[in-house]
């Protein structure tokens, strides 16, 4: 297995492009994809400072990289869940990397800044953790970015997750969720810009770019995400591309080109739709925006310990 450009010894085979990668040229492949990305859906313009929402995981921190590596102006965002173990290491991973690259990481954590975790949203809500947990950092990542004077908050979501909230909405035809399923959705009264520029990469590349760059992430994968249908998705996803290789992309990039239109009106209505949160001034269909009525509802709650345990590995 040689490489592509270089005809060395390549790392990384990549099916659905056809070609091999030595360590170097990987890198540089990665780069090229997300420099076309940022380029084609005008993501970030020139000046832009950029609030890259950071997990401790793989895909955010390669997301960080590539991006302070193509020159843009990237600071990181890490949100404590309060998750126990699982949320002290990803926060050690994501600060370990800002201060070995001199990087700029923001935090804020759920517990003591607002006064709620997951784990108790969850229980008082009686609803899955994702769920809390999902609201919390949209608001809390959209917050930050305007309080710290930032044009875009960037999200690690790679092609696999897009491609697996993609079947997950076409299955159901998430009409609402399709329309704004888009890799940059443009700022608007109260929110920043949001950015994936990671569409074109997948997962398992992601991982590989963390190896060869020596980026230390988080492995485990969130205790509470038992149940999360996506996990689901991108497993047949994946059985579709080992005998299809490329289709996986297909389906997302065809959407984006094709179909996601047809969704924009629908969007768009529920846009206008909103008006300013009496509590925060997030845009909201109602009164009160659902994040300020989960600070309420779990005010005094008792903190609930976590006990669902990571499943071996
Ligand atoms: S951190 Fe939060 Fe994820 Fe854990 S509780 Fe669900 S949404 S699975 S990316
Ligand atoms: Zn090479
Ligand atoms: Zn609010």
């Amino acid at each position: 297995m040689k490489c592509r450009v270089c005809r060395q010894p390549a790392v990384i085979d990549l099916r659905r492009h056809n070609a091999n990668f030595c360590a170097e040229h990987f890198v540089e492949h990665c780069r090229e994809q997300v420099r076309r990305t940022i380029d084609h859906f005008k993501m970030v313009a020139p000046g832009d400072r950029v609030l890259v929402a950071v997990s401790g995981g793989k895909d955010s921190l390669a997301l960080w990289d590539l991006l302070v590596e193509l020159g843009y102006d990237a600071d990181g965002l890490y949100l404590g869940l309060g998750i126990g173990d699982y949320s002290d290491e990803s926060g050690r991973y994501a600060r370990e990397f800002a201060s070995q690259r001199g990087l700029h990481l923001v935090e804020v954590d759920l517990r003591d800044d607002i006064g709620f975790d997951v784990p108790t949203a969850a229980a008082v809500t009686k609803r899955v953790p994702c769920s809390a947990c999902g609201l919390s950092k949209r608001h809390l990542f959209d917050r930050a970015a305007i309080d710290g004077g930032y044009d875009a908050v960037a999200t690690g979501h790679n092609l696999d997750d897009e491609a697996a909230v993609l079947f997950g909405n076409t299955l159901r035809w998430n009409i609402e969720y399709l329309g704004r399923q888009l890799p940059v959705l443009p700022a608007r009264a109260g929110l920043p810009r949001k950015v994936k520029p990671l569409v074109r990469l997948a997962e398992r590349e992601m991982a590989a770019y963390c190896v060869v760059r020596g980026i230390d992430y988080q492995v485990e994968e969130c205790p509470m995400a038992a149940g999360n249908r996506h996990l689901g998705y991108k497993e047949a996803l994946n059985a579709i591309e080992a005998s299809s290789p490329g289709a996986k992309s297909a389906f997302y990039f065809e959407f984006l080109d094709k179909a996601s239109h047809l969704f924009a009106n629908r969007a768009q209505t529920e846009r206008d739709g909103l008006q300013a949160c009496q509590s925060c001034g997030t845009p909201t269909p109602g009164e009160v925006c659902a994040f300020c009525r989960l600070v309420e509802r779990t005010a005094g709650a008792t903190p609930v310990e976590l006990t669902v345990k990571a499943p071996p590995l």
